[in-house]
């Protein structure tokens, strides 16, 4: 059952809505958000993908060189050895790249419906060899010692997960890759537990194994272990190819409710929900059977790479839980849920 309440205003911001923050770029996509509040104000740490424009016959996309500097690699589309079947990935001899760079761009708003950049929050690129193919899917976490980002960082080596702390972002820590290949969707908890960090995060078993989420504690929140599998994917349901955490767990009266992604093998994506006990968030209380938002709307089926909900961030308001979703890999919106609503389903 889809118990979300999208805002009437969705899509919230569209590629066009931003001018390219990479000169000689445009932007194709929109996605995933990391959310927090500063100041009174809603901030999206949003995912912003570009590439050159394309010309006719060539498929083109930037990389950092090891210098730093944007440099823009080309295929000719008839070569065979060129396989473009997902719009995301250039398959070719055996290497994957990414058709474009991401990288995190700061946005706030008043209302929640309008957003717009400050000149004092300038964007986040990646750096070094390691984000060569840029950074993604920024979850913030807002903790009592400042703000955790957690983010995939992409190169020809690997997919991780990377980590920067701020405390205002002006200034800020990176501590590097966290979370070693193949790895992604780490979300920090916002408060210690019995005096450790947690952090769910999702590494990819090609053999045994899958797409599964698991939990890591940490003294530091830096240095990760104790890792535990708390979610597999499962056969035959709305989420039995890959699983992957959103934003940082809330805290309920009944346990941590955290909404997760879930994808089929038809790369459908959609969101459930997963209740953890609150003293030992290793122990799963209860999952969605159904997923509690599918992709329904018509900016949600068709886009970029269509039948796409993914979230990674949110913040509360009493029982309700505000969402920022990108769509289709494509555009950004909102939704609410009630906290009770969703616990009930898990009932
Ligand atoms: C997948 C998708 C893409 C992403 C790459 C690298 O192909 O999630 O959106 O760019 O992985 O993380």
């Amino acid at each position: 059952m889809d118990i979300a309440k999208r805002s009437p205003h969705n899509p919230l911001l569209r590629p066009s809505d931003l001018q390219p923050g990479i000169e000689g770029m445009e932007i194709t996509c929109l996605l995933n958000p990391g959310v927090f509040r500063m100041d009174g104000k809603t901030w999206l740490a949003l995912r912003v993908a570009e590439r050159p424009k394309q010309v006719e016959g060539k498929i083109s996309f930037p990389v950092y060189a090891p210098s730093g500097a944007i440099k823009v690699l080309s295929f000719d589309k008839d070569d065979p050895q060129l396989d473009l079947s997902d719009p995301r990935v250039i398959a070719y001899e055996g290497k994957n790249y990414l058709t474009t760079m991401s990288y995190l761009r700061l946005v706030y708003s008043d209302d929640d419906i309008h957003f717009q950049e400050d000149e004092h929050y300038p964007p986040i690129f990646g750096r070094g060899e390691l984000e060569s193919f840029g950074i993604e899917d920024c979850r913030v976490s807002t903790t009592p010692d400042g703000f955790y980002l957690t983010f995939t960082e992409v190169s020809p080596v690997a997919v991780g997960v990377g980590l920067i702390t701020t405390k205002d972002f002006r200034s800020f820590e990176r501590k590097g890759m966290i979370f070693p290949p193949h790895n992604k969707d780490c979300a920090i908890f916002e408060e210690k537990i019995n005096g450790a960090f947690y952090a769910f995060h999702r590494p990819s078993s090609p053999e045994l194994g899958g797409n599964y989420i698991w939990l890591a504690e940490s003294p530091d929140g830096v240095h990760w272990g104790k890792h535990q599998c708390v979610a597999v994917t499962r056969a035959g349901k709305w989420d039995s190819a890959r699983v992957g955490a959103g934003a940082a767990p809330i805290r309920t009266k009944d346990g941590w409710l955290e909404i997760y992604h879930g994808a089929d093998s038809q790369n459908r994506y959609c969101l459930g929900a997963l209740l953890l006990d609150l003293n030992d968030p290793s122990k799963v209380l209860a999952r969605s059977e159904e997923p509690i938002m599918e992709p329904t709307a018509k900016y949600e089926q068709a886009g970029f790479f269509g039948n796409v909900i993914f979230t990674n961030g949110c913040y509360l308001n009493g029982d309700t839980v505000r969402l920022f979703y990108g769509a289709s890999d494509e555009v950004i919106c909102s939704a609410d849920m009630s906290i009770n609503e969703i616990l009930t389903t898990l009932k």
